[in-house]
């Protein structure tokens, strides 16, 4: 079933309970690139083939360069109307959890305050020794002599379990599940998906293209998240 906007709006606005995923789309519109698809090439390099443990043990040097572009890109880089819209309709909801797969912090400078970050925070490094925490400079290893590794999760690495666990108790008792800019194919983020339909949630999908659950959504929304999300807040 493919419900109108009109739907998707009304849903927002009777709802208790929202929770959102987004993914890189959220942040296509601010200049940061998407991992796959036009725009997911960095060099001749595919990010899935970057963003690993094996290519950090291999070749730590090309990895960091690779972190210290997207940096780069992110420092430059403001947030847009998906990201306020965003922030708007935590406002005006109680029950409200933003669950983000974005590395970087536009949500936050956009104004969202509850955030559940599942794949970590690119402007943090992180020593693969003590494991101590720093915001990201130029520095490549630690006071304690180990290398310095972005605070971000990889592929084969576990999510921090107090953030998914979040994420999966909103999902579960949440009305409505906005799903914005996710290709919805990395896991566990992606199971989220249709946990919210087994818990009878509304899901509504906001996606330039189809993804894997795009007939299995209740709404699913083609276009622009900086045109889209904006229109579809309840007072608009
Ligand atoms: C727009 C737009 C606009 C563009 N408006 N839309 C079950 C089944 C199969 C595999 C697995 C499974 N469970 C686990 C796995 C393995 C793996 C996985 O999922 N693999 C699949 C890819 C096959 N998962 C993991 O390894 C995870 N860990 C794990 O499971 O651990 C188990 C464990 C337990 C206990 C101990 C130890 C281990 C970890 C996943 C980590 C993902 N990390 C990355 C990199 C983060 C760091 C970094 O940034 O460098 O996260 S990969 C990358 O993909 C990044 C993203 O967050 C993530 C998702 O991508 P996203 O956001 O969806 O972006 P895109 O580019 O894919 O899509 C953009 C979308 O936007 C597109 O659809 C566009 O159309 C759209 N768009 N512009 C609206 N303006
Ligand atoms: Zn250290």
């Amino acid at each position: 079933m493919n419900a109108s906007k009109e739907d998707a709006r009304s849903w927002l606005g009777n709802a208790q309970s929202i929770a959102v995923l987004t993914g890189a789309g959220v942040s296509a519109e601010s200049g940061i690139p998407t991992f796959r698809g036009a725009g997911g090439l960095w060099r001749n390099f595919r990010a899935e083939d970057l963003a690993t443990p094996e290519a950090f043990a291999e070749n730590p040097d090309l990895v960091r360069e690779w972190y210290q572009w997207r940096r780069a890109a992110v420092r430059k880089a403001a947030p847009n109307p998906a990201h306020y819209a965003l922030a708007k309709l935590e406002r005006c909801k109680r029950g409200f959890l933003l669950i983000t797969q974005n590395v970087d912090d536009l949500h936050e400078r956009a104004g969202s305050r509850n955030v559940a970050k599942l794949h970590g925070a690119i402007m943090i490094d992180r020593c693969i020794q003590c494991q101590r925490e720093r915001e990201a400079g130029d520095q490549d290893n630690c006071e304690c002599g180990g290398r310095l590794r972005p605070g971000v999760v990889w592929f084969g690495e576990a999510l921090p379990e107090r953030e998914f666990l979040r994420a999966a108790a909103a999902v579960e008792k949440c009305d409505v599940l906005l799903v914005v800019g996710t290709s919805a194919v990395v896991y566990p983020a992606a199971g989220l998906i249709p946990s919210a339909t087994f818990h009878r949630a509304k899901v509504i999908e906001v996606n330039l293209e189809e993804t894997p659950f795009s007939a299995n959504v209740d709404c699913s929304l083609r276009g622009l998240a900086g045109e889209i999300l904006p229109d579809l807040l309840p007072d608009s």
